[in-house]
């Protein structure tokens, strides 16, 4: 049966050219396979096939205009047609669907089997009937004794409801009183060796400090950090003991974002290990020569050692959540399998009040991240001080989680007040508890026993009585939940258990544990680098550290024999868990490049057809996605802009990242282009948030060895919105090695014409070359972006290079010439410039000109000018990258700087312009400074033209003017060169200002 494909609806387009066939009569097709590509002025689209058949005939051409209804084919088929695709989702099925998402997991009626007498009753003051409250209180600890906790829960939340619903609309509290979540009958105990956890962990606190003293010793510009380790060591120990599993070949690996001031601790506890020498040690934050452990957390420094930068506060949250985020896409994807792997990501309480810290923790709950684990390390203080002197951080941070629906562990108090908290009969005791505020709690642990005593446990005479029996030893004791290794051991177990939502540990500690009056709880605490040898014997009796007085003067690190039980202990549990963490290894595969003719049909005029490069970009990915090894790899990263940049067509094609699939039957669900959500989508659509999505590239860009599969990550994103930014994330890219793709489109301060001074960027290129490895781009025509986007390929995903490239595309339309015959011109397109054009008629008066992105278009029309009206012969130059220029230009200088016996190598600038005529004249869309920069290179006259200071909303021809960089003031500007340089009279420069109306009494745009 001969079935008729029409055009489907393409949404508010009509007549759209057809510009590729994909079939061709007699073609055997299947569902779904695109049969033609068609293309308005914004974006292009394949067509795919809702009937499988053989191709009967063709009823269009490459260059038909075609509208929804026009036939496309006639296909013969029978009974395959698709009708399900045809038929929208039934509501039903929906409704059906979403019922069981939300299904509640068969609820756990095991109730945890509590002692009675540990039910609290809180004291307040506002209770006008104890009574009644008491017995509210007692039946509530019945139902979860009796059903659960889930149950309790259930019924407070009707509480809740039926009292709103009664009119009471008092906000619903997020907090919990001031004791840990996890009740000491319900913890889950370890079955590690805590004698030797503990002796262990000594060890690796004292090495820690003493690799920080000696270096400062040796010198004191050094720097480092004591007390962040100090206070987080049991956190580490624990998860290094027993939850932390290694990559190897039988597993991917758990994911650790270490503290970055915490590194220390983990040098110290790789020296146990056998992985860092004494040697090592002492080159603590001397990286210059190779073997140099770094300040911090820095992959590019330790490419074998560290896998995550976290020192720069607030990345290492936000680069957790989208890394968890990431690999549950991975798996979803089918990409890797699901091992059960999590994310740990390690944090200070001060660096929680980062805006990124918290600003994603909505996604991570949304798209119920059960493989992440934040631990917030609450030693109540930051560099300066208190984090929350008059509140408690703990609280907020909360009230903020279980907002944001995490689930919460707190870890407050250690095992020393279990029965304390226990004999609270009147609830006094967790009253004090939740009134004192962290500046109580700080100054208290500055202090002593007796001290405790009389301002915490001496508020209320029930409290007083509680410690009576308790000397001043004893409560200098009661520990706090994060150093106590049970405590820590449980709320591990139980964030490592919990489904269907990320956790976060909330664990108090003392910053500066141990360190005694020097570095101890005290707002100092943070830069305390030097210990005095009081403070070193404290610390090493604090800890029971085998060191004689003499080998504490001396500072000398311990490591017990190799044959000893502390060191057979550390490997055997990093053995049972895998191998050692951390680690950076690499296993992925290269990417074979597509061949090198792929981008072929972009090396051929467009004739007159005009396009921008950005609309070339996605004609580009569209041929990319043919390809069948780099299809699957690619991770397009858009956030809410694909229909600026005309890649709508993606959302059908490949789909949207979505967790739970599409439960709804989208408003679109007719067009060729609509909203399509899947499980399995490709493309990552951020919404508006520039950071995460560079925190998605981020994670895909180092999938090569943090899941060992290459992939290729490409984020799309106005330029403005780039590097300015999200500047720290990109550089932290750079230390970890990414490998990607960033497109900076509608770039150009004077090519994005409408949106005025926030979004027209004239620096992000500056800004991309301060990072050492980023290679960048602002290519013009269509060729060249196909040449430099397969080099990228090449470069980064077969050869695997560590860099990653940056390449400016833009949205102004213009017909594309043929890429030149010449046969060096893609090596210039490559190392940064080539000659375009060359206007040599008159051979009398000649100037290089240096054109970059659209202004290249512009120097192009200049010359013509200067040529016919002028008489002046110039070489037009394609400039495609002056950042890759400068680097050339650098290298080589510095090579002839230090080898001046040497004959002297040749830059690439000097190559090319080096035996030329005239002075050269160089222009960008981009500051001066962009073009400036190869001005050291070349022996002659160089005159800059850019787009200094801020944009400004007008037509693109408008703001060129402004910013001098249109033709016309090109000519002008290229006239008034050759006057200064003498070639031509004065008088000539002079004429084309005043016939252009150029106002030279206009101030510098800078300064408008
Ligand atoms: C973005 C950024 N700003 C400032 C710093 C400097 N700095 C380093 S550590 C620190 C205090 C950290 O306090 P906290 O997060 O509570 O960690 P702790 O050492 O107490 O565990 C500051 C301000 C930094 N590293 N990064
Ligand atoms: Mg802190």
């Amino acid at each position: 049966m001969s079935q008729k494909l029409l055009v489907p609806d393409i949404g508010e387009f009509e007549k759209v050219e057809v510009i590729e066939l994909l079939v061709k009569v007699g073609d055997q097709i299947k569902l779904n396979d695109p049969v033609v590509t068609i293309e308005s002025d914004k974006s292009s689209v394949e067509i795919p096939s809702t009937l499988s058949g053989v191709v009967e005939s063709v009823n269009i051409k490459v260059g038909d205009k075609v509208s929804k209804g026009d036939l496309l084919l006639n296909i013969s088929s029978s009974k395959d047609k698709n009708t399900e695709k045809l038929i929208p989702k039934d509501t039903e099925s929906i409704i059906k669907q979403a019922e069981t998402v939300l299904k509640k997991n068969v609820t756990d009626k095991k109730s945890v089997e509590r002692k009675k007498d540990t039910i609290i009753q809180v004291t307040n003051e506002n209770d006008i009937d104890p009574l009644e409250t008491k017995d509210w209180l007692e039946s509530l600890s019945a139902v979860v004794e009796k059903d659960g906790n889930e149950r309790a829960h259930f019924l407070i939340k009707e509480l809740i409801n039926k009292a709103y619903l009664e009119g009471a609309n008092i906000p619903y509290t997020q907090n919990t009183p001031y004791i840990n979540t996890i009740p000491p009958e319900a913890e889950v105990k370890s079955n590690g060796d805590q004698n030797i956890e503990r002796r262990i962990r000594s060890l690796i606190r004292w090495n820690a400090a003493a690799m920080v003293v000696r270096a400062n010793k040796k010198f004191p510009e050094l720097g480092g950090h004591i007390g962040t380790f100090a206070s987080a060591a049991t956190l580490y120990d624990v998860g290094m003991n027993h939850f932390w599993r290694a990559k190897n070949n039988k597993f991917g690996g758990d994911l650790v974002y270490f503290q970055g001031h915490s590194a220390p601790g983990m040098y110290a506890r790789a020296f146990l290990e056998g992985r860092l020498n004494e040697k090592q040690l002492d080159s603590f934050r001397q990286e210059v020569k190779p073997g140099g452990l770094s300040s911090y957390p820095h992959p590019w420094l330790m490419p074998k050692f560290w896998q995550f930068p976290t020192v720069s506060m607030g990345l290492g949250p936000m680069l957790a959540i989208y890394q968890a985020r990431y690999m549950k896409y991975l798996i979803n994807r089918g990409l890797i399998k699901d091992e059960g792997r999590k994310v740990w990501a390690f944090l200070g309480d001060g660096e929680m009040d980062e805006p990124e810290s918290l600003g994603a923790i909505g996604l991570a709950a949304r798209e119920k991240l059960d493989n992440l684990i934040f631990v917030v390390n609450c030693n109540l203080q930051r560099l300066d001080g208190p984090v929350r002197g008059n509140g408690k951080i703990i609280q907020e941070l909360e009230g903020s989680f279980r907002g944001a629906g995490w689930n919460v562990i707190k870890v407050i108090w250690g095992s020393y007040w279990d029965s304390l908290i226990a004999n609270d009969k009147t609830g006094h005791l967790v009253k004090i508890m939740n009134e004192t505020v962290d500046g109580e709690y700080q100054a208290m642990k500055a202090r002593n026993g007796a001290y405790v005593r009389d301002k915490f446990f001496g508020k209320y005479p029930e409290t007083s009585e509680l410690v009576s029996s308790l000397s001043d030893k004893d409560i200098w004791r009661l520990n706090r939940g994060g150093h106590d290794p049970h405590k820590v051991y449980a709320a591990y177990d139980q964030a490592s258990k919990n489904k269907g939502s990320p956790t976060v540990i909330l664990a108090k500690t003392i910053k500066g544990y141990g360190m005694g009056k020097t570095g101890e709880s005290v707002n100092t605490t943070h830069q305390t680098k030097k210990l005095d040898v009081d403070d070193l014997l404290y610390y090493r009796d604090r800890f029971d550290v085998p060191l004689t007085d003499k080998q504490v003067k001396n500072i000398e690190y311990f490591k017990p024999e190799e044959k000893s039980p502390e060191i057979k202990y550390i490997k055997e549990r990093r053995m049972d868990l895998g191998g050692f963490l951390p680690e950076r290894t690499t296993y992925s595969k290269p990417i074979k490049a597509p061949a090198k003719n792929i981008f072929d049909f972009m090396k051929v005029s467009t004739g007159e057809k005009e396009m921008s490069t950005t609309m070339a970009l996605v004609r580009m990915f569209t041929n990319l996605l043919r390809d069948k090894n780099v299809s699957p790899r690619l991770v397009p990263i858009i956030p809410d802009e694909a229909r600026t940049f005309g890649m709508e067509g993606f959302f059908q094609k490949i789909g949207i990242y979505a967790h739970e699939g599409q439960k709804y039957e989208p408003e679109d669900s007719e067009q060729l282009s609509s909203y399509r959500e899947d499980k399995s989508g490709q493309v990552l659509e951020e919404g508006i948030n520039e950071a995460g999505a560079m925190s998605s590239w981020i994670a895909a860009a180092t999938s090569y060895t943090n899941h060992d599969i290459e992939m290729i990550p490409i984020y799309i994103f106005y330029s403005m919105f780039g590097f300015q930014r999200i500047g720290d994330l990109a550089w932290a890219a750079g230390d970890s090695q990414a490998r990607g793709f960033l497109i900076g489109a509608t770039a150009g301060r004077t090519t994005l014409a409408g949106e005025g001074l926030q979004h027209q960027d004239g620096h992000s290129h500056l800004v991309a070359s301060t990072i050492p490895n980023c290679v960048t781009y602002d290519p013009t025509f269509h060729y060249e972006l196909a040449v430099i986007f397969r080099e990228g390929l090449r470069r980064m995903h077969e050869k695997n290079e560590n860099v990653f490239y940056y390449i400016t595309t833009m949205n102004e339309n213009y017909s594309h010439p043929e890429m030149p015959k010449d046969k060096n011109c893609e090596e210039g397109i490559l190392k940064g410039m080539y000659k375009i054009s060359d206007f040599s008629r008159y051979k009398k008066t000649k100037i290089q000109l240096l054109g970059s992105g659209t202004i290249l278009r512009e120097m192009m029309s200049a010359a013509k000018i200067l040529q016919d009206d002028y008489q002046i012969d110039s070489e037009v130059w394609s400039v495609t990258s002056f950042n890759e220029l400068r680097k050339n230009g650098m290298e080589t200088e510095r090579y002839n700087l230090l080898n001046p016996d040497k004959e002297p190598k040749v830059s690439f600038v000097e190559k090319c312009l080096g035996k030329t005529e005239g002075p050269i004249m160089a222009a960008s869309d981009y500051m001066r400074m962009n073009s400036d920069q190869i001005r050291p290179y070349t022996n002659k006259s160089f005159y800059s033209l850019g787009t200094d200071g801020f944009g400004r909303s007008d037509t693109r021809k408008n703001l060129r003017k402004f910013f001098e960089v249109d033709k016309e003031h090109l000519v002008a500007y290229g006239l008034s060169v050759l006057a200064k340089e003498q070639l031509i009279a004065s008088k000539y420069a002079k004429e084309a200002i005043k016939k252009y109306n150029i106002d030279g009494n206009k101030p510098m745009p800078t300064k408008l």
